[in-house]
């Protein structure tokens, strides 16, 4: 059996995450099309007869403007450090001045010595033809190992990519169970999903300032699971966002969670949300430490 450690990098936005729940055919890393949506790293294993590759999901590569994305940043480079082959996601609708700033992550790289394969994704967006100019421009940024373009969304090539990497794999052993998908605890998954819903339906700065905590989580003698989260936030105003007119944002965030949480654990839901200011959080150790960022 072959087996190995892959971690999937790029800039925020490129369809990391997308990637990896395609390839391991659940919802493990949430997805939004705002950028830092994921803000740890997340394992993701895929395991067939012949191979175990153990996927490491990652922040998009981004300049830190607080406590929270310096941390996000050492995700980054301890996800990239240990593994057998990195994979450098990109958005392949690039505009001019984007090549210069895929440049710069790529220099990031440099230093890791590690097979780097570009990923060109997203190719059902544009049309067949532009996607080899794409691919030319940023095979002259980096010595890349490999190059495969596809759709994390459409799940088109990702067989390709999938050989690409068995190609820098040796015999190895089979690290986890069989059945096992992800690292991450079901508390945290049902609390990623909440914010996923929370980043969808809200814009501008708030969710950026989002983070979900799952303050009891038990299951009833009935077989409903009752929840209860909070959603902190950093401004009062933000606050007044979250819950719009009536209640009715909040409802929407929940009831759309709701959803996702039932598929994933397969009973029923009770869920009940919060929302709670803390000023500033991003930039408070102690708070972020309880709330699972280490
Ligand atoms: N059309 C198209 N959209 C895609 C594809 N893959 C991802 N997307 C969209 O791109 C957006 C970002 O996807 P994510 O998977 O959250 O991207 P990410 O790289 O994990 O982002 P961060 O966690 O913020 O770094 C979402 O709106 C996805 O639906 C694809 O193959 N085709
Ligand atoms: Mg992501």
């Amino acid at each position: 059996m072959k087996s190995g450690f892959v971690a999937i990098t790029g800039r925020p936005n490129a369809g990391k995450s997308t990637l990896m729940n395609k390839i391991i055919g659940e919802k493990v890393a949430i997805v939004s099309n705002k950028p830092q949506t994921t803000r740890t790293k997340i394992m993701g294993v895929r395991t067939t007869k012949d191979s175990q590759i153990v996927f490491i999901d990652t922040p998009g590569i981004h300049r830190p403007h607080n406590k929270l994305g310096e941390k996000m940043e050492k995700y980054i480079y301890t996800a990239t450090q240990d593994v057998d082959v990195l994979l450098y996601v990109v958005d392949c609708n690039l505009h001019e001045n984007e090549y210069e700033k895929e440049q710069k992550a790529l220099a990031g790289l440099k230093k890791a010595e590690i097979p780097v394969v570009l990923v060109v994704n997203k190719v059902d967006s544009i049309e067949k033809v532009k996607v080899l100019p794409v691919i030319e421009r940023l095979s002259s940024l980096y010595d890349f190992a490999g190059i495969v373009p596809l759709s994390a969304r459409m799940g088109d090539n990702v067989d390709a990519l999938i050989s690409e990497i068995e190609n820098y794999l040796e015999e190895g052993p089979q690290f986890f169970p069989g059945d096992l998908i992800t690292d991450q605890p079901e508390r945290q998954i049902v609390a990623e999903y909440i914010r996923e819903k929370a980043l969808r339906l809200l814009n501008k700065e708030i969710p950026h300032g989002i983070a979900v905590e799952i303050e009891k989580m038990h299951k009833k003698e009935n077989g409903v699971h009752e929840i209860l989260a909070v959603i902190y936030c950093e401004r009062q105003s933000h606050k007044s966002i979250i819950i719009g007119k009536k209640g009715e944002k909040l409802k929407d965030i929940g009831s759309r969670a709701r959803v996702d949480i039932e598929r994933f654990l397969g009973e029923k839901v009770y869920l009940e949300l919060w929302v709670k200011v803390k000023e500033d959080w991003r930039n408070k150790e102690a708070f972020m430490n309880t709330i699972g960022f280490e």
